[in-house]
């Protein structure tokens, strides 16, 4: 267990990130979508679909769970493993942040088996799934923060400056 995980914020395209893992933002078919899960599989190549369609086909043939995590490899993107979560979708009248907290916990755990020491995020649920960035930042911090791990970095890459701010109020 690393004595602390550093915290890191950047505002950019977690495809670009040089880190042992990359955590998506999927949905439970692992089979792809827009927003990061769309762009990972674009830039990463088509190992990691294959890898997927493996998962499926012996692991998953009802679906990754909401709040779970598997990995891949991470195909032609500048890390080892891509790390699959299936945040969830945001809800009004249910509180689903047990869910969305499971998705940054299981995802250190896998990081953990892994081996990998730097981890880059993505502020899952907070795009399609509709989860509001102040609170999808807020549950983000506070879980990695208080989630027991070997991973010495954990970046949390914001794709606009909104998301960043959101994360930064966090830190301070
Ligand atoms: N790098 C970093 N962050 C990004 C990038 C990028 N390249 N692209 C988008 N974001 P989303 P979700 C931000 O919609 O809400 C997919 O179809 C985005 O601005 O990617 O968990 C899946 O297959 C937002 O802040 O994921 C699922 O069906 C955050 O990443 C569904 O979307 C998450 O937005 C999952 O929805």
């Amino acid at each position: 267990m690393s004595a602390t995980t550093a915290i890191e914020l950047v505002q950019g395209d977690i495809t670009r990130q040089s880190v042992d893992a990359i955590v998506n933002a999927a949905n439970s078919s692992l089979l792809g979508g827009g927003g990061v899960d769309g762009a990972i599989h674009r830039r990463g190549g088509p190992a990691i679909l294959d890898e997927c369609r493996k998962l499926r086909a012996s692991q998953y043939g009802k679906g990754l769970r909401t709040g779970r995590a598997v990995a891949t490899t991470a195909g032609e993107l500048d890390a080892r493993w891509v790390i699959h979560t299936v945040g969830p979708v945001y809800s009004q009248s249910e509180d689903r942040s047990d869910l969305l907290a499971s998705c940054y916990r299981e995802s250190l755990r896998i990081a953990d088996e892994l081996g990998a020491r730097t981890v880059a995020f993505p502020a899952i649920s907070t795009g399609i799934y509709g989860w509001p960035i102040d609170d999808g930042a807020r549950i983000a911090v506070e879980t990695v923060r208080a989630t027991p791990t070997s991973v010495e970095e954990a970046r949390f890459v914001l794709f606009d400056e909104r998301a960043y701010a959101a994360f930064a109020g966090q830190l301070r």
